[in-house]
C-alpha cells in the first residue's frame, strides 16, 4: 500500500534562480503538507551516497558536481499517494518531455539541471528522508 510521505529537494539551480518561494507555493497549492524542511548543502560524499544507484552512469560525475555546487532545500512532504502524485507534479526527468504546468516544465533548464527531486518509491522516500533529517526534525 502507498504511504503518504515523499522526499524532495529543490536543487541548486532552482535555489540560484530564486525559485524557492514559487516552487514551495506550487507544492502547497497541490495539497502537499511540509512535515520537514531545511536549507542545506550536500558534500561530495553526501551526493555520491544519495545518488549511489547512478554511480556507473556516464553522467554521475556531472550530477555530483551539480548537486554540491550550492545550497538545496530538502523537505519531506505529506499527502495521500504522495510518491506518485509528487512525481506527477514535477514531471518527466527531462523538462523537454515534461507536461505543461509541471514544476520541471516551468523551472528546469535541462535534463541534468532539472530543478527538483522526487523520490521514486515509498522505500526510497523513507531512506532519502532519513538521509537528510533526524527524527526530531520530522513533524
Ligand atoms: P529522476 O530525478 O527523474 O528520478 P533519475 O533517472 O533518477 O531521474 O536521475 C537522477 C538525476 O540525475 C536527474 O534528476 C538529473 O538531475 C540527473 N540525470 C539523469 N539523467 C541524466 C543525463 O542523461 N545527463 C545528465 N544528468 C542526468
Ligand atoms: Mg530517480
Amino acid at each position: 500500500m502507498a504511504t503518504n510521505r515523499t522526499f524532495t529537494m529543490l536543487k541548486p539551480d532552482a535555489v540560484e534562480k530564486g525559485h524557492i518561494g514559487a516552487i514551495l507555493e506550487k507544492i502547497s497549492a497541490s495539497g502537499f503538507k511540509i512535515v520537514a524542511m531545511k536549507l542545506t548543502r550536500m558534500t561530495k560524499a553526501d551526493a555520491e551516497t544519495f545518488y549511489g544507484i547512478h554511480k556507473d552512469r556516464p553522467f554521475f560525475g556531472e550530477l555530483v558536481e551539480y548537486m554540491t555546487r550550492g545550497p538545496i532545500v530538502a523537505a519531506i512532504l505529506e499527502k495521500d499517494n504522495a510518491v506518485e502524485d509528487f512525481r506527477t507534479l514535477i514531471g518527466a526527468t527531462n523538462p523537454a518531455d515534461a507536461a505543461e504546468g509541471t514544476i520541471r516544465k516551468m523551472y528546469a533548464a535541462s535534463l541534468g539541471e532539472n530543478a527538483v527531486h522526487g523520490s521514486d518509491s515509498d522505500d526510497n522516500a523513507a531512506i532519502e528522508g532519513a538521509f537528510h533529517f533526524s527524527g526530531r526534525e520530522m513533524f
